[in-house]
């Protein structure tokens, strides 16, 4: 009795076993890949904060998502990635307001140096209303869900000469290599110097060789490209506080669920909370590395460079796309 039920138990369990097994592959869900693309180096925070986003998905959504990080540009060249999302390549990026403005000119007035005062100001302008306003035209012209966004840090001159910079006059000649782009040339023009095109892997070179005298970055990616082994000085003139906007295609943001949605928020605000922390501590302590390693770290005057830049945009063609109103209420946050 008792090896007959034992028996026909461990049948009805075999064929349960045999069922479970044929059928299985059939439910499984496949994880969603989401596939990253980035020319940041694997030691700069913004790099990093991509496994912060990575592992607290995984944490939140085990086994959902197959998240894919690829830096140094491997993947999709820098200023590549808003296309390859649009055609379905690629499914998110860290992208910046000068590649949005390739495609929506509106936004230029997010490239304007010295127009965000700090990483707070930066936080309540991109996370309020401007915000909304400024994702919404990015989500209907692009095809592209903006996240958030992310402090990338405040922009400083970095130069392998020796000659002193005061003003922007003082930078009259100097080859200056800015990204791609018309208008991150157009800034290094503001700033007085005479800006030349190459791609972020190919800085640490340029700067070896002299094909550059500088280039500008903030002090944290400095430090993770090693350009402070090729240069001799950093200036500070803070003339930009620039974002990153972390950023994934329209076509498979609204093919998860809610709750996936909610989950990638929430890992991308654990991702930016990672990134922006390391970052504001990093600019307050490497002023003292770089001194360490030999480079002359001084302040300019920000003032004439401010003025100087500030008038450049205004009275530029790129001044005549932003919204009406919109500086003054970028101003106005507080
Ligand atoms: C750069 O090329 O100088 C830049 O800082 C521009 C940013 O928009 C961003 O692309 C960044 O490089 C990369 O993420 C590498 O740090």
């Amino acid at each position: 009795m008792h090896s007959s039920l034992t028996r026909r138990a461990l049948g009805a369990l075999a064929l349960g076993t045999g069922l479970a097994l044929a059928v299985a592959p059939a439910f499984a869900q496949q994880p969603l890949k989401i596939r990253i693309s980035s020319p940041a180096v694997d030691t700069d925070w913004h790099a990093k904060q991509l496994y912060v986003f990575k592992d607290k998905l995984n944490e939140l959504l085990p086994g959902q998502f197959d998240v894919e990080i690829h830096l140094n540009g491997v993947l999709f060249k820098q200023g590549a990635e808003p296309v390859a999302m649009q055609r379905g390549n690629l499914e998110m990026a860290m992208i910046s307001a000068f590649d949005i403005s390739k495609q929506i000119p509106e936004w230029s007035i997010f490239t304007a140096g010295y127009l965000l005062r700090d990483p707070d100001h930066q936080a309540k302008v991109f996370d309020g209303e401007i915000g909304k306003e400024m994702y919404k035209l990015v989500e209907d012209q692009m095809d592209l869900h903006v996240l958030k966004v992310a402090y990338l840090g405040t922009r400083q001159l970095n130069l392998r000469t020796d000659k002193e910079i005061k003003t922007p006059a003082d930078l009259a000649g100097v080859k200056l290599r800015m990204p791609t782009t018309d208008t991150w040339q157009f800034l290094g023009k503001a700033l007085g110097a005479n800006p030349l095109p190459l791609a972020f892997g190919e800085i640490y070179t340029g700067l070896q060789t002299g094909v550059i005298d500088g280039q500008e970055n903030p002090l944290p990616t400095d430090k993770a490209a090693k350009f402070y082994e090729v240069t001799k000085q950093i200036v500070l003139t803070d003339h930009l506080v620039d974002s990153i906007f972390l950023t994934i295609a329209k076509k498979a943001w609204d093919s998860y669920t809610p709750e996936q949605q909610k989950a990638i928020d929430e890992a991308i605000a654990a991702a930016v909370k990672f990134n922006n922390e390391n970052r504001i501590k990093d600019e307050q302590e490497l002023l003292e590395f770089f001194k360490s390693q030999g480079l002359k770290v001084y302040a300019p005057d920000v003032d004439a460079f401010r003025k100087q830049v500030q008038e450049e945009y205004l009275k530029s063609e790129y001044a005549k796309s932003w919204p009406a109103g919109l500086i003054d209420r970028i101003n106005a946050v507080k």
